[in-house]
């Protein structure tokens, strides 16, 4: 099912490849047809073309938002060669086939990352090349389409081999094209999300593009691949990698779990850090510097920091690099890095460092994506921030202002801490941090156990929980979580509040004497 390919057209946005491609295409006889810049281009270079509006008898009009959308190019591209009808149907419209379809397309995705207005945005949605792109590999029984100049090597090796594209290679490419025209349609379903703030489902899967394909998913056996959603945000996705081996699906992961709750802290109020390990945040803190707070974040649980994710809200300096290559760390990612800085981290060879170029917006809108067995799960991002929620007091005691400013770091930190989340804080620092329990009071225990170990390592008579605050990510179901967390040492409470028992947890932090503060916002994280 080998079909030769006589004629073509090329219409692309990125020009890369093109001439040399087109000028062997031309070697071979086959015959060129074009749109106006695409046709320049390839006449600049010497060769012959056709340009699209001959073909079509109608000039490129309204700024070249019609220039291909015509039956004699669609007609060229759809008829089915072997039908007799179709046939019939191009000679009696003076239709022509088309054999190859070349197009990449207006180049959306990077119209929106440059922060083009709105209008702008919208011109450079393509129309007329998806038509053809779409024409092409559904008639890919007959036609062959590239819309990646990565395929223009395979075409060229094919016509010198054979004298024309195989069966199998058109329907890898049909495949390849329906998947860039969905990712395009995507991006800009999602753009509008993002501009509009409409984060009610949208009727739609995702769809990303292919940004590398990963040497293995979370386990070797798996195979993974990292793809963009096509709006790009601060983060994983925009990083620049300045130094280390490849990131690995966990990497990306956890990296990406890192930066998203450092974002959580204004850099204009704090330097802050966050260190990660297996999604989790294991140490946070803010600090007068950069370093401080590396190493109060460090304090919360140094054992579990080892192999760890470091995420930093401000530019990395020489001092927070010094401390962060003391122990043995994966990645280390922030807005930017000093070059002092990028030459201590370079002194470890393994170790990866990311700058993203700035800090998501922890507030902005966005569409998070989850999947299960034969679907999706979709939902708009958890952007709700403490700041402005409206905290009310539910016990006797109001809590102090150092408490109140522990009680909101605490909660900052529940959010990025999967569910059952409890977080004890004292001065900006977490002290214990417990994950991921199918109960609460386990979480409540463990991150009070912690505390204690991480005392023990630092040779601190009392585990840090004396004196602390407690974030509970969900409302406490009964009192014996928010009992632990008291016995642990903690004299403040922040939670959403809502459970039928609400009145007996209260009852329990009265007479304790400590105070509580709900949120009336939860923070599951799954
Ligand atoms: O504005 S369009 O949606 N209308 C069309 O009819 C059309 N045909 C091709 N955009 C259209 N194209 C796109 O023009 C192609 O997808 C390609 O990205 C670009 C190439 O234009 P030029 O050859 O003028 O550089």
């Amino acid at each position: 099912d080998i079909r030769p390919i006589t004629r073509a057209l090329l219409s692309v946005s990125d020009k890369t490849g093109l001439v040399d491609f087109a000028r062997t295409l031309a070697a071979h006889g086959v015959e060129l047809v074009s749109t106006g810049g695409t046709s320049k281009a390839l006449k600049e270079a010497g060769l012959q073309v056709r340009d699209v509006s001959d073909v079509t008898g109608f000039p490129e009009m309204m700024d070249g938002r019609v220039k291909t959308l015509h039956p004699k190019v669609h007609g060229g591209i759809l008829a089915v060669r072997a039908d007799a009808a179709h046939k019939a149907a191009m000679q009696e419209h003076g239709i022509g086939a088309i054999d190859l379809v070349v197009v990449n397309l207006y180049p959306f995705e990077a119209t929106v990352a440059r922060g083009a207005s709105f209008d702008e945005c919208v011109e450079n949605i393509d129309v007329g090349g998806p038509a053809m792109i779409r024409a092409a590999a559904k008639n890919h029984g007959d036609v062959t389409v590239a819309v990646d100049p990565s395929a223009y090597a395979t075409v060229l090796d094919e016509i010198a081999a054979q004298g024309g594209t195989a069966g199998a290679t058109r329907r890898r490419l049909a495949r390849a094209a329906f998947a860039r025209t969905a990712a395009y349609d995507a991006a800009i379903a999602e753009w509008f999300t993002s501009v509009e703030g409409d984060t009610a489902p949208p009727s739609r899967a995702f769809a990303g593009t292919l940004a590398e394909a990963l040497r293995y998913g979370e386990n070797p056996h798996q195979d993974a691949a990292f793809y963009l959603s096509g709006i790009a945000r601060p983060g994983v996705a925009t990083a620049r990698q300045l130094q280390g081996k490849a990131l690995s699906y966990n990497n990306l992961n956890d990296t990406d779990a890192a930066f998203e709750a450092v974002a959580e802290f204004d850099p204009a109020r704090a330097p802050a850090v966050v260190i990660v390990k297996h999604a989790n945040p294991c140490g946070v803190a803010e600090g007068a510097s950069l370093v401080e707070a590396y190493r109060k974040a460090l304090a919360c649980d140094p054992t579990s920091a080892f192999g760890g994710i470091v995420a930093l809200n401000r530019t990395l300096d020489a001092e927070a690099a010094k401390a962060i290559v003391e122990i043995f760390t994966e990645v280390i990612v922030a807005p930017d890095a000093t070059e002092e800085a990028a030459a201590i981290v370079a002194a470890k060879k393994n170790l990866r460092l990311l700058v993203t170029g700035g800090l998501p917006d922890p507030r902005a809108n966005g569409l998070a994506v989850k999947s299960l067995a034969g679907g999706l799960l979709v939902q708009s991002r958890d952007n709700a921030v403490v700041d402005d929620m409206e905290l009310k007091v539910v016990t006797r005691r109001a809590p102090t202002p150092a408490e109140l400013a522990d009680l909101a770091f605490a909660f900052r930190v529940a959010k990025h801490v999967k569910s059952n989340a409890i977080v004890y804080a004292k001065d900006l620092a977490t002290v214990g941090i417990g994950a991921g329990q199918m109960s609460r009071v386990d979480s409540a225990r463990i991150a009070a156990r912690k505390a204690v170990d991480a005392a023990a390592a630092a040779g601190l008579a009392a585990p840090l929980t004396k004196g602390c605050v407690v974030a509970s990510d969900a409302f406490f179901p009964f009192a014996d979580g928010l009992l632990t967390a008291i016995e642990a040492g903690a004299t403040a409470v922040i939670q959403p509040g809502g459970s039928i028992r609400d009145a007996d947890v209260i009852a329990a932090a009265d007479e304790a004497g400590i105070a509580m503060v709900f949120t009336g916002v939860r923070h599951f994280r799954h």
